[in-house]
């Protein structure tokens, strides 16, 4: 069996179960090694607390991607998800460009927004730069969002599959070759995401768990990305996600102290099986 390494971006949030403390051990139950190249350093994440610290590694990235060239370490896909600033947008492309091997594929988790809002200290020209790697990626995962910030569509919280046809249209225009929208819900009580690839659409449906936690989008981003890159379609891989999702989504709802994230560990034991890692 051939051993794939991947990396990934993201920030490190100290605590709050996202990001790299999430991408991580997910990756490494999928049977992945990552390698990790933080964008940044918060004491937690932004969504919920009152406050937080904020180490940004912009400058650090093409020190480290110099290095690694030296040292002639590539990768067999890329993942990135939260980035630190605008700028740093531009070194993870020179990465990608650089370190990626040929074949190898980016998957990019335009992390930035939820529920028609941007995240905290993210602003327009964000967005712009976002739109960027976007356009370089084999496959993103926006939630419906991030979906419009990056088309400039008007966001809207009840839509029909005209609407949602649109966004993924627009955003293939944009240069994604596969489109992964999550959190595409027609009803109260069901959602779902949406594979948009080769012209071709399919919904993965299943129960919407009202209340939602935070850090299910990097859950989610985290799981694709280890289920696809052990070999499986986007389609399948999106379902494999989608169910682990909802059950640690269905174990961590009922406990009110957990709002700052998603008690996926113990889930990891159903994640192994459903991407069928073995030696
Ligand atoms: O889960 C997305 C995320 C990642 N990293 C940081 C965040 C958020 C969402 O709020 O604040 C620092």
């Amino acid at each position: 069996m051939e051993y794939k390494r991947i990396l990934t971006v993201q920030d490190i949030s100290c605590v709050g179960q996202c990001s790299l403390t999430v991408a991580l051990p997910i990756l490494s139950a999928c049977g992945i090694e990552t390698a990790i190249l933080p964008s940044a350093v918060l004491s937690n994440h932004t969504g919920g607390f009152s406050g937080w610290t904020f180490a940004d590694l912009t400058e650090e990235i093409p020190k480290i991607r110099e290095q690694w060239v030296k040292e002639n370490i590539a990768f067999e896909g890329v993942y990135t998800g939260y980035l630190g600033s605008a700028k740093q947008i531009d070194y993870v492309l020179d990465v990608v460009e650089s370190r990626l091997v040929k074949g190898g594929k980016f998957i990019c988790d335009p992390a930035m927004a939820d529920n028609g809002r941007l995240y905290a200290g993210f602003d327009e020209n964000f967005v712009d730069s976002m739109r960027k790697l976007v356009k370089n990626a084999d496959i993103i995962l926006p939630n419906i969002t991030e979906a419009c910030l990056l088309t400039n569509t008007e966001y809207l919280e009840n839509y029909d599959n005209t609407y949602i046809d649109g966004l993924l249209e627009k955003l293939t225009r944009l240069g994604a070759k596969t489109v992964i929208l999550t959190g595409v819900s027609y009803d109260a009580d069901t959602t779902g995401v949406v594979v948009y690839e080769n012209g071709g659409h399919y919904y993965y449906k299943h129960k919407k768990i009202s209340g939602g936690c935070h850090g299910t989008g990097d859950v989610y981003a985290s799981a694709f990305t280890g289920a696809l890159v052990q070999g499986m379609s986007a389609a399948d891989a999106a379902k494999t996600a989608a169910d682990f999702t909802l059950s640690c989504i269905e174990y961590t709802i009922g406990d009110k102290d957990h709002w700052y994230g998603v008690k996926f560990e113990p889930l990891l034991g159903e994640l192994i099986k459903a991407v069928g890692v073995h030696v």
